[in-house]
């Protein structure tokens, strides 16, 4: 069938919208008509060439809602009607990982996945007769797509695309992290570097759990009223430290001797030490959420670990998808958690550069192309 679709031919050109080819689901796929997807920074790093993952031509985007139209051979959850959010972390409920309990990364399809390619090693996408790549297993930015069923979790029918399609990353990632990954307790001092799209999540979370103490670090001035009506307690702008200001110095300050959750939501390593740092001596806990660029590393002076500080990492927010993103759809539907006030501009597909433009800018959190 023919598809409408942001195409990403090359790294840090434009998205160009094409009439492109999409096959019917094979065994264990299936066909859904995306209503809606969200336009996370994640897109932006693997359009700016940045990612040692990304493949062009390809279609990229990776959070969406929409509805079964048809499956493929063999697919026994779901059947057309249903409405479902696409998983780029899967929950296959097989694998070693999955049976493990120990971690939502599901590593059934991973490798096809990270080529670009569905589990047969193929795509279902082409353009002009050339195949075209699927990104993060999604390819949201198309109006209908082809996923394996594991990568698929079905949500209740009452709730709106154009709101939920934002629990297809940034707000499981965020909420997720203070919940499943770092298990923050009621009580707790928490330092939320990166107050974008992630951020303002990983705040709404700590909110959620009871924290004490929410200290939201920006160099966007314009981040710390939204943040605030969302929980923030204290607003740090580092540029406001001076150019050879000691942000960890003041953060630890801050929190009378440093932080008991710290959370980088920016991707940049130069944060990553800071959040690391400024978490407590003995028992400070630090979750990098953010992705830095492929050739990026992380360092620390080891005593920072020696001295009890805990550096961890999180994908998805720890959530395994199709058990926990239905329950956080819930959430949002029992307004126990806030979506519409950070979906800040909506685009028609056409218009979809312009969201990243804003992202850019720094004027938008999340910006939702309705199809
Ligand atoms: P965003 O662009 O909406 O937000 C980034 C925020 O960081 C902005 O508010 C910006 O002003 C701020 N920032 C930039 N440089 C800064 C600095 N030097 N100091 C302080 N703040 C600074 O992006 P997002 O969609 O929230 O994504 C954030 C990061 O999380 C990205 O790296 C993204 O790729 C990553 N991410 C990871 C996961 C995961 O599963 N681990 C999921 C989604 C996104
Ligand atoms: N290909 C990238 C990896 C980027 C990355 O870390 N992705 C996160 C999700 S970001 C969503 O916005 C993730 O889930 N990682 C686990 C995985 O298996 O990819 C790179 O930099 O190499
Ligand atoms: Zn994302």
């Amino acid at each position: 069938m023919d598809v409408r679709a942001a195409v990403a031919f090359e790294a840090g050109r434009a998205l160009e919208i094409e009439r492109v080819q999409l096959e019917g689901p094979r065994a264990g796929e299936v066909l859904v008509e995306v209503k809606a997807t969200g336009l996370c920074h994640t897109d932006k790093y693997t359009l700016s060439g940045a990612d040692p993952e990304g493949l062009f031509p390809a279609i990229l985007g990776h959070e969406g809602a929409g509805v079964v139209v048809e499956v493929g051979a063999g697919v026994q959850h779901l059947r057309p009607g249903d409405h479902v959010i696409p998983l780029y972390t899967p929950e296959c409920r097989e694998c070693k990982s999955c049976l493990s309990r120990k971690t939502n990364l599901c590593t059934a399809i991973r490798s096809t996945q990270g080529k670009g390619l569905m589990p047969d090693g193929t795509s279902r996408f082409s353009f002009k007769g050339q195949p075209i790549h699927h990104y993060m297993g999604c390819s949201t930015f198309a109006n209908y797509t082809v996923l394996p069923e594991i990568a698929l979790a079905k949500i209740r029918p009452d709730a709106p695309f154009d709101k939920v399609c934002y629990i297809g990353c940034g707000v499981t990632t965020g909420i997720g992290a203070v919940l499943f990954t770092a298990k923050v307790e009621p009580g707790s001092t928490v330092v939320v570097f990166g107050l974008g799209g992630i951020g303002l999540n990983v705040i709404q979370g700590a909110k959620m759990v009871g924290a004490d103490r929410i200290i939201g670090v920006d160099i966007n001035p314009a981040r710390e009223a939204m943040a605030r009506q969302f929980g923030m307690t204290d607003f740090v702008n580092p540029r406001d430290l001076g150019p050879n200001g000691d942000v960890v110095g003041h953060l630890v300050e801050l929190t009378g001797g440093g932080a008991d959750y710290t959370f980088e939501c920016v991707g940049n390593p130069t944060l990553m030490r800071q959040a690391l740092e400024c978490a407590h001596r003995g028992w400070g806990v630090s979750t990098i959420i953010g992705v830095a660029a492929a050739g990026q590393e992380i360092s620390t002076r080891p005593f920072q670990l020696v001295t009890g500080r805990r550096w961890i990492g999180s994908a998805f927010g720890g959530a395994r998808g199709r058990t926990d993103v239905p329950k956080i759809v819930d959430w949002y539907m029992e307004n126990r958690i806030n979506i519409d006030d950070l979906i800040t501009h909506k685009l028609p597909l056409e218009r979809i550069n312009e969201g990243f433009d804003m992202m850019e800018r720094g004027e938008s959190i999340r910006t939702v192309v309705e199809f």
